[in-house]
């Protein structure tokens, strides 16, 4: 056997001083395609300077699991930004905020609390939203047999999660969910996106028309997420958990009588912080989804069909699905998995970083490096998967079609590890549910003499579909 070759630095992206890397990184292309090129020049793991910040770009699965499994714990940190901190209040947050015991104390509260609308038996309340909404959604698409979708599944998907924070839901119109649409579509088109500001604060003293925009959403946020508290706080009983803030209330009041509160901090930023996140989360990402699913289903007539006769074959059309018909429905779950591969939610996760001294393969890392996981590479990766770009549920189903698979170690949706998506089980729930009741009832497709809706991405902190054009048929 070989000797181990010593630890080396990895391939550099050439850099000047104050800058960085930012000349080789001037491209069209948005950055999760330009890192895929660049893997040509510079090999599947290449580092560059954005400006001060060395950053470590993985693309390739087997460095990626290295980062995310097997070093977790050294890799779990986030990197503070100009944006994140005006979304976040300096990281008091889940998804945005550093590894920490307060940063730990809540991802567990937010695990419990979310266990609640498990899949258990189909009878438990903690799936009636679902339903309810669901059935909701599909009463407004009879109704009219050419609309845009895409208000009507995130005004489902908003009420699901509303359901959870909450316990409440919107109306059709309803001015304050109408606000909720708007500011939360300013915060994903300003937060996070590799802006300039975020490479070099001092940018802040001047006139930033993003950041304003960004400052103006994040206040209409925090004024709902205010009203919500103050409501709960008000009408609190240690004896009902009705929501994840009543989940988040009692952990604050039991640390406070405890006298817990020294080692996790449960201040009330934090804790608004937290909802803040599952909020933005489960509406943005769900919805991306629903809305990328729609537009491949319209491109792909056939997938579509197949998907309706599978309905029709195991469930037929005197009831509606249940969660329990996800076993017995391989191929809409494998349409679910393909277009989580074809277009990733979060093409480059959120950045992570390294809390120690460590390595990646044979390359060494510094402490303070942040490490950007390009899942676009890992889900476009010609070695894993033929002819990438096609969409092709099949991928996903065993020999026989009678169940799924996942056929490479290229597929992490969701990431993994330390830092996982916290929403995971109810993202799938959501997404089996809203597709198979639509899909049960409608044939989606374009009006006559409308272009396809195009599939190219608009990357932000979400990768999302430009506005569709879509309509449904009973
Ligand atoms: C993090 C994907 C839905 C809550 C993430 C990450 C990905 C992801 C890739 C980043 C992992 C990393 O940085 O290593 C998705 C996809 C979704 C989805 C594809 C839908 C299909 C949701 C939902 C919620 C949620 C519905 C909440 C209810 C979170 C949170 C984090 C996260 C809180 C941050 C975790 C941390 O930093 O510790 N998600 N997500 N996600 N997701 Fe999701
Ligand atoms: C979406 C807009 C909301 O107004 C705020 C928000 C909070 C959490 C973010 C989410 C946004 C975008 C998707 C994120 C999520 C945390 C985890 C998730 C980044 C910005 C993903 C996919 O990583």
């Amino acid at each position: 056997c070989a000797p181990r070759e010593p630890p080396r630095e990895p391939p550099r992206l050439p850099a000047l001083p104050l800058i960085g890397s930012l000349l080789s990184l001037r491209s069209p292309l948005p950055p999760h395609r330009l890192f895929q090129d660049l893997q040509r020049k510079y090999g599947p793991t290449f580092s560059l300077m954005l400006g001060p910040h060395r950053v470590l770009v993985v693309n390739h699965h087997r460095h990626a699991r290295e980062v995310l499994l097997k070093k977790g714990r050294a890799f779990a940190g986030r990197p503070r930004t100009v944006t994140t901190d005006v979304l976040t209040r300096d990281g008091k947050d889940i998804a945005f905020g550093d590894y920490s015991a307060t940063w730990r104390f809540h991802r567990k509260i937010v695990h419990g609390a979310l266990s609640m609308f498990g899949e258990g038996s189909s009878s438990s309340p903690g799936l009636q939203p679902f339903c309810a909404e669901a059935s909701a959604l599909c009463g407004v698409l009879s109704q009219s047999s050419c609309l845009d979708l895409s208000p009507e599944l995130t005004r489902a998907v908003t009420n699901v999660v509303c359901w959870l924070c909450f316990s409440c839901s919107y109306s059709r119109g309803d001015p304050e969910f109408e606000a909720m649409l708007r500011y939360s579509q300013g915060i994903v088109d300003t937060v996070a996106k590799d802006g300039l500001v975020d490479i070099f604060p001092w940018l802040q003293v001047f006139p930033n028309a993003d950041l304003r925009r960004l400052r103006q959403c994040v206040s209409v946020r925090d004024r709902l997420l205010q009203d919500k508290y103050l409501q709960h706080q008000a009408d609190y009983s240690d004896h009902v958990q009705r929501d994840l803030l009543d989940a988040l209330l009692r952990a604050k009041r039991s640390a406070e009588n405890h006298n817990t509160a020294e080692c996790v901090d449960l201040s009330e930023d934090h804790l608004l912080m937290t909802v803040g996140d599952i909020f933005g989360a489960g509406v943005e990402t769900t919805t991306t989804v629903l809305k990328w699913a729609v537009t491949y289903l319209v491109h792909h007539p056939q997938v579509q069909r197949r998907i309706q006769d599978e309905l029709d074959r195991r469930i037929g059309g005197d009831r509606a699905p249940r969660l329990s018909d996800r076993g017995s429905l391989p191929y809409l779950e494998a349409t679910i998995r393909e277009v989580l591969r074809i277009r990733p939610v979060a093409p480059l996760f959120i950045p992570h970083v390294a809390l120690t001294d460590t390595s990646i393969g044979d390359f060494t890392v510094r402490k303070g490096t942040r490490v950007v996981i390009n899942l676009w590479s890992l889900h476009h990766d010609e070695e894993e998967w033929t002819d990438p770009e096609r969409f092709d549920p099949g991928r996903f189903l065993n020999s026989d079609g009678s169940g799924v698979t996942v056929p490479s170690p290229s597929y992490l949706p969701f990431g993994a590890g330390v830092r996982v998506c916290l929403g995971e089980a109810l993202a799938k729930m959501e997404l089996f549910l809203f597709l198979s009741w639509i899909l049960q009832r409608f044939h989606l497709s374009v009006p006559p003499g409308h272009p396809l809706p195009s599939l190219e991405g608009k990357f932000g902190v979400v990768l999302q579909p430009a506005r569709p054009d879509l309509r449904t048929g009973g």
